[in-house]
């Protein structure tokens, strides 16, 4: 019997333009774990169905997500980058948990709410069950790790309560065949064949908020382009949005604790400390008691800096289909090949005939 292997996986959405909030809340943290672990990351595309089922530029999307990675320093040759489609288990998987979940865990997750908005009955049966094909997505390859911005943390504790259950509800079946591993949870050490996964969340930029309203996040969704910094916005653009973002009158304070109650400030040391690689205490003791007119531009300039080669390197590996399919074909089977080692000994757990 031995612990899980330590493994990261993480997905994006080709739903639309990257923002800040994806690159320092997601991206800049996969680039770092490449360092330390073995690492699995994927571009979710048939979770973008559940936002938008016709999509004229889901290939295109795809692809550049997929340079966005690759742009930002991850290695498809030392880690697995593909495209979720490409993996038929998903999908099988994601079956099994919705037979596994419940209809009021789905129900209760704040993302739905968001998205369906009033009209509940009229949102897909897809927007519902995307927590259970992101369960799947996670262990599927038994990933041990996942880094994430703030808004996924609900979905990382469903996908923990989604394993526990399958594990609780085949522990006869997972002992007979002899393919548990003892986990601890809580206080109890079980015999489970899926791990209880890590949400890694957490340093300044966790939670990137819209630059035209603090209490919003930074999202792709958002109707006004003047709330978002874009991965692909040229640096007279990022000068502008960050002219533009939304403060208050009063200079910047010295200390983490005077932020509180000033959303749009903390948003901005947060960019500042996330795109520097410092904490917020480091970017006040550099920039206390002065006014925005001076944290601004020295944001702005901070901005132009660290995005400027990522775009430029993301546009040169878009424009090469060939290369960034290659890439997609390449993780697919690596990842295929591990999916299928999981799925067979689920077939087995759950009772389903193969062979
Ligand atoms: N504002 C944010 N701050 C920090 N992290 C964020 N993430 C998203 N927004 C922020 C993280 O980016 C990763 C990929 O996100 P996604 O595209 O898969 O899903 P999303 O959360 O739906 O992204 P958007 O841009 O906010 O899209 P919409 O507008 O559709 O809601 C995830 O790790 C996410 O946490």
């Amino acid at each position: 019997m031995s612990a899980f292997k330590p493994l990261v996986f993480s997905g994006v959405q080709p739903t639309g333009n990257l923002h800040l909030g994806n690159y320092l809340g997601a991206i800049k943290k996969f680039v770092a774990l490449q360092e330390t672990s073995d690492c699995i990351y994927c571009v979710v595309d048939l979770h973008s169905l559940t936002a938008q089922l016709v999509h004229a530029d889901l290939q295109d999307q795809t692809r550049s997500i997929t340079a966005a990675f690759l742009a930002s320093g991850i290695d498809p040759k030392k880690h697995i980058v593909f495209n979720q489609s490409r993996v038929m288990q998903h999908a099988e998987l994601a079956w099994i948990f919705n037979c596994v979940a419940r209809i009021g865990w789905m129900n209760r997750m704040t993302q739905f709410k968001d998205k369906a908005g009033k009209d509940r009955e009229n949102a897909s049966l897809g927007l519902l069950a995307y927590p259970s094909l992101m369960a799947a997505d996670i262990l599927l390859y038994r990933a041990t790790h996942v880094p994430v911005g703030e808004d996924q943390k609900q979905h990382l504790e469903l996908t923990r309560d989604i394993a526990q259950k399958f594990n609780n509800d085949f522990s006869a079946r997972i002992a007979e065949l002899g393919v548990g591993v003892e986990i601890q949870v809580g206080e109890e050490t079980v015999n489970g064949f899926f791990p209880m996964t890590e949400p890694l969340i957490g340093g300044p930029a966790a939670r990137i908020m819209s630059l035209r309203d603090g209490s919003k996040k930074m999202s792709k969704s958002d109707p006004s382009d003047l709330s978002r910094i874009n991965l692909t916005d040229d640096a007279d653009t990022i000068s502008k949005k960050i002219k533009k973002a939304k403060t208050d009158p009063d200079a910047l304070p010295s200390e983490v604790d005077g932020l509180a109650g000033r959303p749009e400030a903390e948003n901005l040391v947060g960019i500042y400390a996330g795109l520097a690689d410092i904490g917020k205490e480091a970017v006040l003791g550099q920039f206390g008691g002065q006014q925005f007119s001076v944290f601004k531009p020295a944001l702005a300039d901070l901005a132009v800096d660290k995005l400027a080669p990522v775009a430029a390197e993301m546009r040169r590996i878009s424009a090469d289909h060939a290369y960034v399919d290659g890439v997609l074909r390449d993780g697919g089977e690596r990842a295929g090949n591990l999916a299928e080692t999981t799925m067979k000994t689920v077939r087995d757990i759950v009772g389903l005939l193969q062979g």
